[in-house]
Order: structure tokens, then C-alpha cells, then sequence
């Protein structure tokens, strides 16, 4: 790809159509100048400012966050979120799951829309989903300040419940907003601790009044952090995202008999913590032994009575199974099922599964995967094509409109963690690359 030269732009100037302010350069570059043909480029400090005051929003120790959805400490994040929306002018719409859409009406016709999520996992970090959201902001008020003005509106999602961690499915709020689950199930979904979905919402007062399923946008790009390590290994900086694994979540329950820990003889015992331990070794293991892109997590462990001198009466854990290959996950399910009814028999105990999420593996739109790819590199930064570990919202409006997403690294691979980090030159540049993606998908026709 040869680098434009200012001869070349000129020469562009006297032949092409002049859009709005901005010009479309063809396609041997497709990056958007203002008409002072200075490159358009994103406000990095103000892209971190903005990331560090929502990172003041429940802070833990070790510089990261803990927002589970629809807490308080969520509704603190969100309620700065669309402050900032509307300092921008933006149009802000609240939908019947607390999906938050933030519009900026120019042009005509369905949005380019970006986003990602404001809620956290207990050891949340300061950029998984925060990133993809005020990048958004950031592109739009660029823009703005540029006097440049897409042909199309710009919006920007901060959905509900990415994480699944406090109300199972994860993206349970980009799975409603493209009509992939009710919204009454949706509202019905129980929380870990207890809560009813829809009474949170209330609670919070992000109940709001916009249907879901939504209009589809008229495509989607989200902005993420990868979450892995593999960027940073291949020493590629960005990532144009090809799809998403499939990802099975399923909630074991096993139930034994409670008895004493000194009088109770061990042939005698009908014990649900021995399953649990030797669940979570098969899954390691068949992990281990499928290797490839298999993983398998144990993440969550409940014991009733959780007392050390009582044989537990019942416990309850979660399945986080991925895999890329969909006949593969579902090889691995096969296992797993076998396997827990071989050793609730040997034990003597009973075991009830419930599916808490199953999302096949996600292909996004080559179309817009291209031009991420190509933005990235005539913005000077190396890339690879890669496929997704993490779930994001993005798998979801795939089903919907052309879709993709773009990686920035993370030092050391670390995710749901306190220690997450992604530097500032990054966070910067990987704004340019949303920036760029989303003019150009503001100009090109998917019919
Ligand atoms: O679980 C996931 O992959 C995402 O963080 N929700
Ligand atoms: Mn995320
Ligand atoms: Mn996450």
C-alpha cells in the first residue's frame, strides 16, 4: 500500500466530490482528512480523563473497578455516561432493559452505531467495555469539534449487563436490543444475589421506555480491549476481530445429605464437594486433552453449609466451556454430561444442570473486518486478523447489521483483573482506527 503524498491529495481534491467538509479519498486510502486537510485525529488526553473519572466509579484495590449491573456503583457509572451524552447533544434513550443509547443526528438514514458496556466483574479493570463506550464519545465529539459531519447518525450502546456475572446470560442487553430473548425473560432473570432483573432496573431507574428488539443499525464496530495475550506475543499492536468463539455456561447443582465430619464413616457418605472437585478436574482436564482453542472454567462455588465440620448437604458450581468449533463445545458438553452422571451415581448424590448461556460461535461481516484491517495499516500500525475469546456485545448486533470489532493489546494477557492495562498510545490510536472505521461505514452501502 503506497503512502498517499500531498501531491496525490491535491490532485484528489480537484476530482472528487466534496461529501461535507471532509473528503473522500478513494480507495487506495480511505483515511478522512478535515477541509483543512489536517488528518482527523481523536483527543487522547481527553479519551483518558474521561476513562479515569469513570474509573473513580467503585474503585478496588489495585487500580481497577467492581460495577456489577444494575448496582448502585452501575448506576453511578451510567449516570456519568449519559451526562456526558448529553453534554454532546446527544439524543439519549434509555430501552425496557436499561439499554442506554446515545444519538448524534446528523445525515440520514439508519446509525453507524459503536459501544460496549459500563458494568464490571468483581475484579473488573479500568478498560474491558469502558473503552469501547468513551472512545465512541470521543470519535463523535472530534468530529464535532472538526466541523466534519457523517452522512449518517453516529450512536453509541452502553448495554446492559455485559458480564453475565451478576444476572445470567452475559450481553443479556444486546441480546434483547437485536430480539434474541424477550423481554419478559429478560426482566424475570434472578440475580446471584437474589434480585429480580426488572425490579434492579426500577430500583436504579433505568427502567426505561424504548422497545426492544430495537431498529439494527446500519452497521457496528466495537472498540476492546483483547482480554489475552495474544497481540502482545506476536508483537502485532491491533487486531481485526474475524468473530467470536462459542461460549456454554451451565450451572451444576448437586445435591448430597448433610452429616457429621467426625462420626460419619467415608463409605457411608453422600458427599456433593467431592463431585465438585472432581468435576473441575475433568473439565482442566478434557481441556488439556482436546487442546486447540478448548477452555474450560470453574469460576463460581457455592456450599450449603459451608462449615468445616459439617459434610456439605449441597453445592453449586458454574461451566464456562469455549470453543471456536461449534461441533467441537458441543463434543465437550457431551463429555462433561457423561462424566457428572458417572460420578453423582458413584457417590450417591443427585444433580441437576441449568443452561445459564449458549451462544454459538459468531462469524463477523468480512466486509467490516476489511476495513478495520485497513484502517489500522494506513494508519501505520501492524494487525492481525484473530478470532474472539471474550464474548462482547458485538456478537449479538451481528446478528442484526454488518458487525466487527477492533483489539488493542493487554500487557501481559490479564483481564478481570485489577492489574489490567492497556497504555495510553494505544487507547489513543485504537480510537483513531474507530474513528476512521466508522466514517467509512457511514459512506459504504451493504445492499
Ligand atoms: O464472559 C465473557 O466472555 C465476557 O466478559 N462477558
Ligand atoms: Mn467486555
Ligand atoms: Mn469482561
Amino acid at each position: 500500500m503506497n503512502r498517499l503524498t500531498s501531491e496525490d491529495i491535491s490532485s484528489v481534491i480537484r476530482d472528487s466530490t466534496i461529501i461535507s467538509p471532509f473528503l473522500l479519498i478513494p480507495d487506495t486510502s480511505c483515511c478522512f482528512y478535515t477541509d483543512t486537510m489536517s488528518p482527523l485525529r481523536i483527543d487522547g488526553q481527553r479519551l483518558m480523563s474521561r476513562i479515569m473519572d469513570l474509573a473513580e466509579i467503585s474503585p478496588i484495590e489495585g487500580g481497577g473497578n467492581c460495577r456489577l449491573a444494575l448496582t448502585d456503583e452501575d448506576k453511578a457509572g451510567r449516570d456519568l455516561v449519559v451526562t456526558w451524552m448529553k453534554d454532546l447533544g446527544l439524543s439519549v434513550s434509555i430501552d425496557v432493559v436499561g439499554n442506554i443509547i446515545g444519538t448524534w443526528n446528523v445525515g440520514h438514514g439508519a446509525p453507524v452505531m459503536t459501544g460496549s458496556h459500563i458494568d464490571t466483574v468483581r475484579t473488573g479493570g479500568k478498560y474491558d467495555g469502558n473503552l469501547g463506550v468513551l472512545a465512541g464519545l470521543e470519535v463523535i465529539e472530534t468530529l464535532q469539534q472538526a466541523g466534519v459531519t457523517p452522512q449518517r447518525p453516529f450512536a453509541v450502546g452502553v448495554f446492559t449487563d455485559e458480564e453475565g456475572a451478576r444476572f445470567a446470560p452475559d450481553m443479556l442487553g444486546s441480546l434483547v436490543f437485536v430480539g434474541g430473548l424477550s423481554v419478559e425473560e429478560a426482566l424475570d432473570i434472578n440475580a446471584i444475589d437474589g434480585p429480580r432483573l426488572g425490579d434492579e432496573l426500577t430500583r436504579i431507574g433505568y427502567a426505561g421506555n424504548t422497545p426492544c428488539p430495537q431498529t439494527p443499525p446500519h452497521a457496528f464496530v466495537e472498540l476492546h480491549i483483547e482480554q489475552g495475550p495474544i497481540l502482545e506475543a506476536n508483537n502485532v499492536r491491533f487486531g481485526a476481530v474475524t468473530g467470536v468463539q462459542g461460549i456454554s455456561w451451565q450451572e451444576l447443582t448437586i445435591v448430597g445429605q448433610s452429616n457429621h465430619a467426625g462420626t460419619t464413616p467415608m463409605r457411608l457418605r453422600k458427599d456433593p464437594v467431592v463431585v465438585v472437585a472432581e468435576v473441575a478436574k475433568f473439565l482442566h482436564d478434557l481441556a488439556l486433552r482436546f487442546g486447540g482453542n478448548q477452555i474450560c472454567t470453574v469460576g463460581k462455588i457455592d456450599v450449603h453449609p459451608n462449615l468445616i465440620n459439617v459434610v456439605a448437604a449441597r453445592a453449586t458450581m458454574t461451566l464456562d466451556v469455549r470453543n471456536t468449533d461449534e461441533m467441537v463445545l458441543r463434543q465437550a458438553e457431551q463429555e462433561i454430561a457423561s462424566f457428572i452422571a458417572e460420578v453423582a451415581l458413584r457417590e450417591g448424590v443427585t444433580t441437576t444442570v441449568r443452561t445459564l448461556a449458549r451462544f454459538e460461535p459468531v462469524q463477523f461481516d468480512q466486509r467490516v473486518i476489511d476495513i478495520v484491517h485497513r484502517h489500522t495499516t494506513d494508519l501505520g500500525h501492524t494487525v492481525q486478523y484473530m478470532p474472539s475469546g471474550a464474548g462482547h456485545d458485538a456478537q449479538m448486533l451481528a446478528r442484526v447489521c454488518p458487525t466487527a470489532m477492533i483489539f488493542t493489546q493487554s500487557k501481559d494477557g490479564l483481564s478481570h483483573n485489577a492489574a489490567e492495562y492497556t497504555s495510553p498510545e494505544d487507547l489513543e490510536a485504537g480510537s483513531n482506527i474507530l474513528l476512521q472505521t466508522m466514517l467509512t461505514l457511514a459512506e459504504t452501502d451493504f445492499s
